[in-house]
C-alpha cells in the first residue's frame, strides 16, 4: 500500500540518510538510539505521505470525517505497531543487520507513551487503529501531556509515583504543526450590547493561551487509511513578560509563563474518579476549544460555508471530559459566524455524539457553577441558555416542571456534565449491553423516557492485531497456519477455529504456546521481582487499574484463605497456583494503595515461607502499562474479571485475555455478559450475585457482619489481617470489611466469597484433572472472540452514530 514498495535496500538508504543528516556520522558508528530515531523518522514520514494521499482522496470525495475527542489516548509503543501494520517488519529487520542491531532491541528502547489511565484511553487508541484499517477518515484530538501517567515504583510495599518522561524517545513520532496553532481564551468579563443586528457580545480576555498541535500518525493494517492523532500543547502566548523582565523581576516574569504551560503538563492520574479541580477544567476547555476552532476552520476553508457542517463532520465526545465542545461550538457558530441560536443548535446536535463509560457516582463529572462562570464566562452563559430553553421545552412537553428539572444541567450549585452531553448530542451510547440497560434504567432514566431511542448500545472492542498478532506471535503463527491470514482483517473468521476443538494436535499446540508465553513471563518476574515462579502451575492473572469495585481484595482474600488452609494442613483441595497482579492506584486513593500493600505483603510472606511456596505463589508486577499487558496477557490461563455486578461498564481486558486463550473467572458484569453469550456458559467460570440481586441486597441494607458471623473462613481471614503479615498489621482493611461508621465491605466481597471459592475449586480441579478439556475450552474462547474486535465496534459507530462511510465505498 506504500507508493514505493519498501525493500531492505531502500530502507537502508533511507535510514542512512537520516543518520547522516541528523548526526553527521557513518551508519556503522550510529548508536542504537540513533538507529531507533532514524528508523522511526523514516516510518513517520512514510506515514505522513500516506496520510496525505488518503486525505486527498476523502477530500476529493467530500466525505464526512469523524473527530474523536478524548482526554486520553493510550497508544502504547508506535514502532512495532506501525511496521506491523505496514507489513514491512521483515524488510526492516533485514535492513537493520547493517547497523548491528535487531528490531527487538529497537522496540525495547522506545518508551510507552502513557497518555491515559486505563480502559478508556486504550479504547480510544484501538479505535484509531481500527478506523484507519477500515479506511474511515478519522482524527483524534487530545493533549500532549509532558508527563503521562506516573511510573509506579513499589517501595517497602507502598506505591510511589515517579514522573513519566515519555517524550525522551517517543517525541520522534510527533510532527509539530506550529503554523496551525490557535488561541484559547480564559477569564475576563462579558458585556452584552443590543444593536440593530441583534445581540453583540463584547468580551475582554485577559488570559490567552496558545495551543500548538503535534501530529501522530497511526497506520491502518494493510489499508489506505492512516488515522491522525492531534495532540495540543499549551504555551503562554506572551512566553515571557518583558515588562517584568526588564524591571528585573525575572521570577514573576517566568511565573506568568508557567501558568499557560501548566495546562498540558501532566495527565490527571485518576481512573473512574473525577476531581473538580480548576486545572482539570482548564485542560478540558483547552482541548475542546483548540479542537473546535481547528475543525471549524478546516471545514470553512474547504466549503466556504458552515451550512453543511453537520453533513460533513461527526464530533464524538468520549466520556463527559470533552463536554464543553457543545457550548464552544455554539460560541463559534454564533459569535464568530453570526448564526442564530436555533441554526447553531441544530448544527451542534446533529454533529455531536457522546459515549458514557461509567455509572459510578464518583466518576460522574460535575463542576462548580461558579468556577465555570469565572474561568469561561461566555461558555457559562451559553450553558445557562441551553438549560433555560431545555427546561422550558421539557416542562411544556411533560406538563410538569419538576419532572423536567430532574434533567437539568444545573443543580446544587453545580453543572452536570452528563446532562449537558445528552442534551447536546443526537446519540448517546453505553459500552456493553448490560451497562446500556443500567444507564436507561438508572442515571439516564428520565432522558430515556423523554427521548426514547436516543440511548443505544455499542459494545467495546480491542484490536486483535495488536493484542494477538503482535503480542502473541506464537498464537498468530498457529492461527495463520490453520485459518490463513483472513482473520487479520475479518476477525469473525476466528470462528472457524472451533472446528478443531477435538483435534488433539491443535490442542497440544495451544498448550505449548501457552507454556512458552508463561516462560517469557517467568523470566520477567525473575528479573524484576527476583522471584522464581513455577511455569507448570496455573497462571491466574488480575491486571487492571486498582479500584475497590474491581475487587482485587476478593482475590487477595482467597489467597489468604489458601495460606490458612496450607498452614493448617488442609491441603486436599490445594493445587499449585501462581497469582499475578499488575495495577496502578490513583496517587490519592489511599484504600487502593493499601490493597497493593496487602498483595505485596502476601507475596513477601509466601516467598519467605517454603512450605506455602510449594503450593502457591503471588507476584505483583510494577508499573502496569500497555507494554507490560502485551507481555503478560498471552500467558494468562485464568483471567480474573470479578467486579461487583453492575459496576464495570464493559471491561476490555476481559476481551484481551479471552482472545489469547485464557478462561475467565468472572461475574455477570459489563461485557462478561456478552462473552458468556458468545462462548457459552460451559466455557466460562461464572460466579457471584447478579446486578439486580446486588441492588436488592444493597437496598435492604447490606451487612457484611452477617456473612462474617456465619462463615468460618471469613472469620479466619479477618484474624489473619488483624494479626498482621510479616509484622505489618492490616487491621484497617479488616475494619473496612466489617464496617463501623460506614457500611462495611461496600463492594460485597463477603457476599460473593463462597461462590468465588467454589468456582475456583471447579476451575483448578479441571485444569489438573483434564488439561485437554481445559485446552478445548481455551480454543472455544479464542474462536468466539472475533466479535470483540474493535473493527466491528467502529463499524457500528460509523453506521449507527456517525453516518460515516469508508473511503472508496
Ligand atoms: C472505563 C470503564 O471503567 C471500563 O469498564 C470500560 O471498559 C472502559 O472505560 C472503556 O469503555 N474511566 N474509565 C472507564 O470509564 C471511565 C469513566
Amino acid at each position: 500500500m506504500l507508493e514505493q514498495k519498501i525493500n531492505a535496500t531502500l530502507m537502508e538508504a533511507l535510514i542512512d540518510e537520516e543518520i547522516s543528516r541528523y548526526w553527521n556520522t557513518e551508519p556503522h558508528s550510529a548508536s542504537t538510539t540513533q538507529v531507533y530515531r532514524a528508523l522511526s523518522t523514516v516510518i513517520r514520514d512514510l506515514l505522513l505521505k500516506k496520510r496525505n494521499t488518503f486525505l486527498k482522496q476523502f477530500t476529493k470525495n467530500q466525505q464526512k470525517k469523524v473527530y474523536y475527542l478524548c482526554m486520553e489516548f493510550l497508544t502504547g509503543k508506535s514502532l512495532r505497531n506501525n511496521l506491523y501494520n505496514l507489513k514491512i517488519e521483515q524488510e526492516v529487520s533485514e535492513a537493520l543487520k547493517k547497523y548491528n542491531v535487531s528490531l527487538e532491541e529497537l522496540y525495547s528502547i522506545e518508551k510507552d507513551p502513557g497518555l491515559g489511565n486505563g480502559g478508556l484511553g486504550r479504547l480510544a487508541a484501538c479505535f484509531m487503529d481500527s478506523l484507519a484499517t477500515g479506511n474511515f477518515p478519522a482524527v483524534g484530538f487530545s493533549l500532549k501531556y509532558e508527563f503521562g501517567l506516573f511510573k509506579q515504583k513499589i517501595i517497602d510495599g507502598w506505591q510511589t509515583e515517579l514522573p513519566d518522561d515519555w517524550l525522551t524517545t517517543s517525541d520522534v513520532w510527533l510532527i509539530p504543526r506550529t503554523e496551525e496553532r490557535v488561541i484559547v481564551k480564559f477569564d475576563g468579563k462579558i458585556r452584552e450590547e443590543w444593536t440593530d443586528k441583534g445581540l453583540k457580545i463584547h468580551h475582554d480576555y485577559p488570559t490567552q493561551i496558545e495551543a500548538v498541535p503535534y501530529d501522530m500518525m497511526i497506520s491502518g493494517y494493510d489499508s489506505k487509511g492512516v488515522s491522525l492523532l492531534r495532540l495540543w500543547e499549551s504555551r503562554s502566548l506572551n512566553s515571557i513578560d518583558m515588562n517584568l523582565f526588564s524591571q528585573g523581576d525575572y521570577l514573576r516574569a517566568l511565573a506568568e509563563d508557567s501558568l499557560g504551560e501548566a495546562i498540558s503538563k501532566v495527565l490527571y492520574p485518576s481512573d473512574n474518579h473525577y476531581e473538580g479541580k480548576i486545572l482539570r477544567l482548564k485542560q478540558q476547555y483547552f482541548l475542546v476549544s483548540a479542537s473546535a476552532q481547528n475543525i471549524v476552520k478546516v471545514h470553512y476553508g474547504k466549503y466556504n460555508t458552515l451550512d453543511n457542517f453537520s453533513q460533513k463532520n461527526a464530533i464524538h465526545i468520549n466520556d463527559t471530559h470533552p463536554a464543553l465542545v457543545i457550548p464552544e461550538l455554539m460560541r463559534i457558530f454564533m459569535d464568530d459566524y453570526n448564526y442564530s441560536w436555533d441554526e447553531a443548535w441544530k448544527m451542534v446536535v446533529d454533529s455531536v455524539s457522546y459515549t458514557n463509560h461509567t455509572v459510578l457516582s464518583e466518576a460522574l463529572e460535575t463542576f462548580e457553577d461558579n468556577i465555570i462562570k469565572v474561568k469561561i464566562p461566555r461558555i457559562h452563559m451559553i450553558i445557562a441558555e441551553i438549560d433555560r430553553r431545555f427546561m422550558d421545552e421539557a416542562a411544556h412537553n411533560l406538563g410538569d416542571r419538576n419532572k423536567a428539572l430532574k434533567m437539568s444541567i444545573f443543580g446544587y450549585g453545580k453543572i452536570n456534565m452528563a446532562n449537558l452531553c445528552i442534551r447536546g448530542s443526537h446519540c448517546v451510547n453505553g459500552v456493553a449491553d448490560l451497562h446500556t440497560e443500567i444507564l436507561k434504567k438508572t442515571i439516564f432514566k428520565d432522558f430515556n423516557e423523554y427521548t426514547p431511542g436516543k440511548i443505544i448500545n455499542v459494545t467495546n472492542g480491542i484490536t486483535h492485531r495488536r493484542w494477538v498478532n503482535q503480542a502473541n506471535p506464537l498464537l498468530k503463527d498457529l492461527l495463520t497456519d490453520i485459518l490463513g491470514e483472513e482473520y487479520y482483517l475479518n476477525p469473525e473468521k476466528l470462528n472457524l477455529l472451533k472446528k478443531y476443538k477435538n483435534d488433539q494436535s491443535v490442542l497440544t499446540k495451544l498448550d505449548e504456546i501457552k507454556h512458552q508465553n508463561k516462560k517469557r513471563v517467568a523470566e520477567h518476574v525473575s528479573r524484576q521481582n527476583h522471584i522464581n515462579i513455577d511455569v507448570d502451575s496455573i497462571f491466574d492473572i488480575q491486571a487492571k487499574r486498582l479500584h475497590e469495585y474491581k475487587r482485587q481484595l476478593l482475590n487477595a482474600m482467597r489467597i489468604i484463605s489458601l495460606i490458612i488452609d496450607i498452614n493448617e494442613g488442609n491441603i486436599a483441595d490445594i493445587v499449585p497456583e501462581t497469582f499475578i497482579f499488575a495495577a496502578k492506584a490513583a496517587p490519592g486513593y489511599f484504600r487502593a494503595k493499601e490493597i497493593i500493600q496487602l498483595i505485596f505483603a502476601l507475596s513477601d510472606y509466601i516467598n519467605k515461607n517454603t512450605f506455602v511456596k510449594k503450593y502457591i505463589n503471588v507476584v505483583f508486577l510494577e508499573n502496569y502499562s500497555v507494554s507490560l499487558a502485551e507481555l503478560i496477557i498471552p500467558a494468562g490461563e485464568i483471567s480474573e474479571q470479578i467486579s461487583l455486578a453492575g459496576k464495570e461498564a464493559s471491561g476490555t481486558g476481559n476481551m484481551k485475555f479471552m482472545i489469547n486463550g485464557a478462561l475467565t473467572i468472572g461475574t455477570c458484569d459489563g461485557a462478561n455478559v456478552e462473552i458468556i453469550k458468545e462462548v457459552g456458559e460451559e466455557n466460562f467460570f461464572l460466579f457471584g450475585l447478579r446486578d439486580h440481586e446486588v441492588e436488592s441486597i444493597w437496598n435492604h441494607g447490606y451487612s457484611s457482619i452477617q456473612y462474617y458471623q456465619k462463615n468460618l473462613k471469613l472469620r479466619k481471614i479477618i484474624d489473619f489481617l488483624n494479626k498482621g503479615i510479616n509484622g505489618k498489621s492490616f487491621e484497617s482493611i479488616s475494619k473496612y470489611l466489617l464496617g463501623g461508621s460506614a457500611v462495611g465491605d461496600p463492594y460485597m466481597c463477603f457476599a460473593d466469597f463462597d461462590s468465588y471459592m467454589e468456582i475456583h475449586r471447579k476451575a483448578s480441579h479441571l485444569y489438573y484433572s483434564d488439561k485437554m478439556k481445559w485446552n478445548q475450552m481455551s480454543l472455544m474462547n479464542i474462536g468466539s472472540a472475533g466479535i470483540f474486535s474493535s473493527d466491528r465496534t467502529v463499524r457500528e459507530y460509523a453506521e449507527k452514530i456517525w453516518g460515516l462511510t469508508p473511503v472508496n465505498k
